[in-house]
């Protein structure tokens, strides 16, 4: 018999690119999902995350019960705990006791209440988001150049373009699917692509300029181009008179760094490779310029983003057909987040605090006389004020921040003191639930029901595709709740979220009027919305009009919404990036994603598919200064920075320049021992955007010996932060197939190493098998004739990293099998995945290349299949093709 159910259509659960996917439940009640060929996001395609994303869906891990100081309570228990506490706070206090800190990982319609709850109701403005963290730069340069918050082009532009500039992007891993679509329209009509970034990374692979400029320079570099088209008459002068306002003082401190020299000097970039940059750029009326993390997160992103909008303002570049400039999104929903207000600096619907008539228009929408109308703490500021003890009840939702804010050991320390911490998450333990006096269980992807706005202004449905493990709820019933418990009913009596998006378009379409500078974001075309229609809705890019015409590119007509239509250059002085750069700390540290985690892997953690591609928080470090350190391949290396010190493992590379090093974000102390790399950023922010400076802190690096390795594999998880203290250096820990693989390196002997995990983690009931060969000590645990754990422990070889495939765990025993593990005889070489989908290694690929004399990209891909999932490898196969050809 058939139990498939019929596709179902939904956007993807990660990035801001905001895929559409189809879904159904197989006959085994698992998700199958694909690419929803008619999303225009996506039109069909998928990356490696989403195409894995049935591997997160399961009981791993997942908060299924309300808790109260992590007892099991009931949903009533719980919400009035949480009433009664804010409360209390509140009587005490005042409202700015109570703080939100909140997320673009929610839905427009959660987004939505728990801003008016916040800001509307209680009457604080202490609510921010992860989106400070992540977005706030380009919101603030949008505003002073726009405004309004708004996204000018569309993804189609990327295709029409003949040049695009991808400035601190690195698109190929971070918006794979747009990467793709970049692609294909090179291969089409010969794109020029220009990749802005220190590093050299996966996106370099399309480019045909890299300009490796020194960090933080962006400001040097577009500022020189605004000169220098200035300067050759490639300005759009019956633009700038019609449509702008103070090119004169952007000008005029842009010519302060005339000279290509100067730029040069602090670009790093030689004057040759800036006037091929700057002539690209000046021949090429349809340039799209990209831009995300190394613009916005820099103690200068805000300026940055403006010295980019004033190069296409000054060429009239805006608005049109393949030209604009282009702020990439990083969260699913971070630009609904936006669109709702959920910075702390913003209103609903893009209605200012700067404006009393909109307080009035809000405070008459919402029915109430508590609006908050000045802004409230940015996220790092609110923090401090956690911290300090001014707030003294902070509600985090779908956000980590004791893993990702800035110098985390000081938010750890924050949220440790705090009287009340109210979590909602899907998850039961990351690096802040640990500090939960009250956990609450929200729906996560694939139960949840609502909207995501994705980088072009599309609102698409996220629909409900599984039954809802446990007790969990949707954000937005939990914070409606509260609001109910603490007398607000009337105003949050909402039962769907249908209703809620209603109410959301309702507001954008109050006294939003052409004749007084309007909001663009406007969604009227909306306002008939059945709650059928709501559950039927197809893709919508905004501004949506009366007729329902959606628009996909805004300021075309050179009409801009500010008081006189006019859009405004910013004049951006160059300032560097500011470190505690010095003898003890000599190096800048950078810090990013990877192509197959996403931020603290609380979802992407749970898939073992994805584990393989970086398996481990490497730092990357250029030869010069690995010599200088005298650090080798694979080795542990301590990393100080002046807030804290964390371990991690040496990849050589000339991927990153000397003196700067790169780390990834993903790790936290969930996963590794040394915690999360935020534990060394520095606190220093933009200070008109407040956001953090994640992209250069000052460090230093210490090598650190050890004798021995380990790694353990076993079914369930175990917990190695309670081994007694000299066990493990270092650990880390990642998904494997049947269970979680453990890598541990110590100072002890083998044999001692192995008798403290023996005994912490192979029960003596249970059956063991174990030997030593090699050197290497070996182990394994069978119950019930399947086996549950193995233990491998070797003397630490600087040669060699020790990763190990763990196909026996977790299976019925093989004689063979359990035979070549313990006689060191199974396969030890470097597991390191390339091609996620089809699981191919890269000694594979090697060995392919190699053994079949192996040319090009397409004929790899056919013997080995690497590559022909999502294609999201392929750039690394043509790495590995060069590599192994120069070899
Ligand atoms: N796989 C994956 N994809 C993701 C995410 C994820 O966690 N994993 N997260 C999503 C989110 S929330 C976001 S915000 C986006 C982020 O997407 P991106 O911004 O593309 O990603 P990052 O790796 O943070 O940083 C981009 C690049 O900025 C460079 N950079 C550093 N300093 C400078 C500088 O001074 N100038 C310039 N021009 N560049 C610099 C870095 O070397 C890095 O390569 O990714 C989204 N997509
Ligand atoms: N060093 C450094 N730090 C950085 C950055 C960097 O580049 N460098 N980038 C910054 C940026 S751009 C970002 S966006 C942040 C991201 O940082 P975070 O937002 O802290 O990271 P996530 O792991 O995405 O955390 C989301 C949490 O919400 C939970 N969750 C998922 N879905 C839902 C839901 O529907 N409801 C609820 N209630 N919970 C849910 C997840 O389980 C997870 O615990 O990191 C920032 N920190
Ligand atoms: S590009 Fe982003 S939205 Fe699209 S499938 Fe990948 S993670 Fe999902
Ligand atoms: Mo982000």
């Amino acid at each position: 018999m058939n139990n498939q159910s019929s596709w179902v259509k939904s956007t993807c659960a990660y990035c801001g690119v905001g895929c559409g996917i189809k879904s159904r439940i197989n006959n085994q009640g698992q998700l199958d999902i694909k690419g929803d060929e008619q999303h225009p996001a996506n039109k069909g395609k998928l990356c490696a995350k989403a195409l894995t994303l049935t591997e997160t869906l399961t009981n791993d891990n997942r908060m299924l019960i309300p808790q109260i100081l992590n007892k099991p309570v009931s949903w009533n228990e719980a919400l009035d705990e949480t009433v009664t506490q804010l409360q209390s706070i509140i009587n005490r206090y005042g409202p700015s006791a109570v703080a939100f800190y909140v997320s673009g990982q929610l839905l427009t319609e959660d987004y939505y209440v728990v801003n008016k709850l916040a800001k509307g109701f209680i009457g604080t403005a202490n609510i921010d988001t992860n989106s400070r963290l992540c977005m706030s730069s380009a919101v603030a340069g949008h505003q002073r150049a726009f405004g309004e918050d708004c996204v000018a082009g569309c993804y189609d532009d990327l295709e029409a373009a003949d040049v695009v500039i991808l400035t601190g992007s690195n698109l190929a891993w971070c918006h794979p699917i747009l990467f793709q679509r970049l692609k294909l329209a090179q291969q089409q009509h010969n794109t020029k692509i220009v990749v802005i970034d220190p590093r050299h990374t996966a996106s370099c692979d399309i480019a045909d300029l890299h300009l490796a400029i020194t960090p933080g320079s962006d400001i040097a570099l577009f500022n020189g181009l605004l000169n220098y088209l200035n300067n050759n008459n490639y300005i759009d002068q019956e633009y700038i008179n019609a449509h702008t306002n103070n090119i004169e003082a952007a000008l005029t401190t842009a010519a302060t760094l005339s000279n290509d020299e100067n730029v040069s000097q602090l670009t790093g970039i030689s004057a040759e490779k800036l006037r091929t940059f700057y002539q690209l750029f000046a021949n090429h009326p349809r340039t799209v310029t990209v831009y995300s993390q190394g613009v916005n997160q820099s103690i200068s992103g805000t300026d940055k983003v403006n010295a980019i909008i004033n190069c296409h303002l000054a060429t009239g570049r805006i608005g049109k057909l393949g030209a604009t400039p282009f702020s990439i999104t990083g969260q699913p929903n971070a630009m609904g987040g936006r669109e709702v207000g959920g910075l702390a600096t913003t209103l609903a619907a893009h209605l200012s605090f700067e404006r009393q008539d909109h307080w009035q228009l809000l405070s008459d929408f919402w029915q109430t006389n508590n609006l908050a109308t000045k802004p409230g703490l940015k996220a790092v500021d609110m923090f401090d004020a956690i911290a300090n003890g001014t707030i003294k009840a902070v509600w985090i939702i779908a956000t980590n921040p004791a893993a990702s804010l800035p110098n985390s050991n000081k938010i750890n320390r924050a949220l440790a003191q705090c009287p009340c911490v109210i979590v909602s998450d899907c998850v039961n333990n990351n690096d802040t639930l640990r500090h939960a006096t009250i956990k609450l269980p929200a729906q996560g992807w694939s139960e949840k029901s609502g909207t995501v706005t994705n980088s072009e202004r599309y609102i698409s449905r996220q629909r409900r595709l599984l039954p809802t493990q446990g007790e969990a709820k949707p954000d937005w019933w939990i914070i409606t709740q509260v609001a109910q418990r603490m007398g607000f009913g009337d105003s949050f009596n909402y039962t769907n979220e249908a209703q809620i998006f209603a109410e959301h378009v309702a507001l954008t379409a109050t006294n939003n009027h052409p004749h007084q500078t309007p909001r663009l974001l406007n969604l009227s075309g909306l306002s008939h919305l059945t709650a059928h229609d709501y559950d039927n809705l197809l893709p919508q890019q905004w501004p949506i009009n009366d007729d329902g015409i959606n628009q996909q590119r805004l300021f075309s007509d050179g009409i801009f919404p500010t008081q006189d239509g006019k859009a405004c250059f910013i004049a951006t002085p160059y300032r560097p990036p500011i470190t505690h750069h010095s003898t003890a700390y000599p190096l800048l540290l950078n810090t990013g994603r990877i192509r197959d985690q996403w931020h603290t892997m609380t979802r992407t953690g749970l898939s073992a598919s994805l584990a393989g591609h970086i398996q481990e928080p490497l730092i990357s470090v250029h030869p010069t200064d690995a010599d200088h350190y005298k650090l080798s391949n694979n080795q542990l290396v301590t990393v100080t920075s002046q807030y804290s010190k964390a371990i991690f493992r040496v990849r050589i590379s000339t991927e990153v320049k000397p003196r700067q090093v790169f780390i990834a974000i993903h790790w936290t102390q969930q996963t590794s021992s040394s915690g999360s790399v935020c534990a060394l950023i520095d606190e220093q922010c933009d200070p008109i955007s407040g956001q953090p400076q994640f992209k250069a802190t000052a460090v230093q690096l210490t090598p650190l010996t050890y004798t021995t390795d380990a790694i353990l594999t076993t079914t369930e998880a175990v917990t190695l932060a309670d081994l007694p203290s000299p066990t493990a250096l270092y650990w880390v820990c990642k998904k494997v197939k049947a269970g979680y693989q453990y890598c541990l390196s110590s100072n002890l002997t083998p044999s001692a190493l192995e008798q403290i995990l023996m005994t912490y983690f192979m029960h003596p009931a249970q059956h063991h098998l174990r030997a030593i060969t090699h050197n290497s000590r070996r182990a394994i645990v069978i119950e019930n004739n399947r086996c549950i754990s193995s233990l491998l422990i070797r003397p630490y070889s600087n040669s060699h990293y020790l990763t190990s495939s763990s196909n026996i765990i977790g299976y019925e025993c093989n004689e063979l099998k359990l035979h070549q593990f313990l006689n060191g005889e199974d396969n030890l070489t470097d597991t390191d995945i390339v091609c996620a989908c089809k699981q191919i290694t890269k000694q594979q690929l090697i060995d392919t290349i190699t053994n079949k004399k192996v040319q090009d990209v397409s004929t790899l891909s056919r013997i080995t299949t690497a590559g022909t999932g999502c294609g999201g490898c392929w750039c690394e196969l043509e790495s590995l093709l060069n590599l192994t050809d120069a070899n």
